[in-house]
């Protein structure tokens, strides 16, 4: 039996993950807009991922007898300055979501829920890899800086990245 305050965080950290593929399914928008379809396609990719964030929590609170409880979840930007500013804004927001993970272990550690602090290990990893991959898109687009044909490099490789799903059981 999950403790209500844990529960809720973790249902908290489903619309967390919720937004998160919001957000990138409007970043997608903002990059097939603006011509840029690798982009675009790196952020369908991302939010792909991001609903399977959603079904793990989702299954796992389910799996402790608790109450899965879905709130609103809010509208994202539709805009950025620019495709760097663009994954800036993805890096912030990762950063955001490994702190708040780390919240959760807290709790559970407080709690004594070695179940819970079992589960997020297989988030918090997952995390260094999510912060990973944005921070190098942001590295290479400060690289290429205003440089077209860099920018057009970058779409390129952008435009290979598929969805994996997780290896069963993982
Ligand atoms: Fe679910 O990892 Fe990104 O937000």
């Amino acid at each position: 039996m999950l403790h209500a305050d844990i529960e809720k965080a973790l249902n908290d950290q489903i619309n967390a993950e919720l937004f998160s593929s919001y957000l990138y399914y409007a970043m997608a928008a903002y990059f097939e807009a603006t011509g840029i379809p690798g982009a675009a396609n790196w952020m369908r990719i991302q939010t792909q991922e991001e609903l399977v964030h959603v079904s793990k929590y989702f299954e796992y609170i389910v799996d402790r007898g608790g109450r899965v409880a879905l709130g609103a979840v809010a509208a994202p930007p539709s805009q950025w300055r620019s495709p760097l500013a663009a994954f800036e804004a993805a890096l912030a927001h990762e950063r955001l979501i490994s702190a708040r993970i780390h919240k959760i272990a807290d709790l559970a550690v407080k709690h004594r829920d070695h179940g819970t602090h079992n589960f997020l290990q297989w988030f918090i990893s997952e995390q260094i890899e999510e912060e990973k991959t944005a921070e190098d898109v942001v590295q290479k687009l400060k690289l290429a800086g205003k440089d077209g044909a860099g920018l057009f490099m970058i779409d390129r490789e952008l435009a290979t990245r598929v969805f994996t799903p997780p290896a069963a059981g993982a």
